[in-house]
C-alpha cells in the first residue's frame, strides 16, 4: 500500500468527510441507517463528480488518516465515518460507557458567554465532542483560534444521568453538556 502522496490523501479525506458525513447525496448515495455504503457505489459516484481514486486508495486513506475518521466493514465492502455526522439518523449503534473523571471541550474565547448561559451544544452534529486529554481539545479548539480548554465533570454528568460514547476513534460524544458541568 501507499501510491497516493499527503497532498492525495487529504484531498480524498476531505471528499470522504464531506460525503460520509454531510451530503451523500453530493455524488447520489444514501447513508445506511448506520451511516455505511457501498465502496463501489461511492468510486462511481465521486467519479461523476470528476473525483477519482479507487478501492486501493481508499484503504490507504483509510489506513493512514491522522484521527481515524473512517472505517471499513468487515467484509471490506462498506465505508463509514467513525463520527462528526450531521446527517441525521445514523445510528452509530454505540454504546454508553464509564467516562473518566473529567473530559476537555477545546473551543475559543469568543463562544465561551455563550457556553456559560447555554452550556456545550451539538449545533449540527449528532453529538457534542469531548476529548479525553487537554493536548487534543487544543488542537480542536486551534482550528478556529487562540484555543481555550475548558474541563468537563463527566463523573458528576454521567451520576445526573447522561450517557457518554466513545467513537471508535477515541472520540467522547454526549447529547448536550449543561452549564453546570463546565468546570
Ligand atoms: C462551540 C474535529 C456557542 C464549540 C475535531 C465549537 C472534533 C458553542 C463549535 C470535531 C456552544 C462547534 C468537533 C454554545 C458549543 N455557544 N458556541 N452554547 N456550544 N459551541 O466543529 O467540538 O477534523 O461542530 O465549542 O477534532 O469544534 O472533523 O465541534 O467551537 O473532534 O474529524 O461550537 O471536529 O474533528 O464546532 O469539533 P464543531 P468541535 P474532524
Amino acid at each position: 500500500m501507499g501510491g497516493l502522496n499527503e497532498q492525495q490523501l487529504t484531498k480524498i479525506s476531505r471528499f470522504l468527510s464531506l460525503v460520509l458525513r454531510h451530503r451523500p447525496e453530493e455524488v447520489g448515495l444514501k447513508l445506511d441507517a448506520e451511516g455505511w455504503v457501498e465502496i463501489d457505489a461511492l468510486i462511481a459516484g465521486a467519479k461523476r463528480r470528476g473525483m477519482k481514486f479507487d478501492r486501493r486508495d481508499i484503504e490507504q486513506v483509510v489506513a493512514t488518516n491522522n484521527k481515524q475518521r473512517f472505517a471499513l466493514s468487515p467484509d471490506g465492502l462498506r465505508i463509514r465515518a467513525n463520527q462528526g455526522h450531521s446527517v441525521t439518523d445514523v445510528d452509530l449503534n454505540l454504546t454508553p460507557i464509564e467516562p473518566p473523571a473529567q473530559l476537555f471541550h477545546g473551543t475559543v474565547a469568543r463562544f465561551l458567554d455563550s457556553i456559560r448561559e447555554q452550556g456545550l451544544l451539538k449545533g449540527n452534529r449528532q453529538h457534542v465532542h469531548l476529548s479525553a486529554d487537554r493536548e487534543t481539545a487544543q488542537q480542536v479548539g486551534a482550528r478556529r483560534g487562540k484555543p481555550v480548554v475548558l474541563v468537563i465533570d463527566a463523573a458528576g454528568m454521567q451520576q445526573a444521568g447522561h450517557a457518554f460514547f466513545r467513537s471508535a476513534n477515541g472520540v467522547w460524544l454526549v447529547e448536550h453538556v449543561p452549564k453546570e458541568f463546565v468546570l
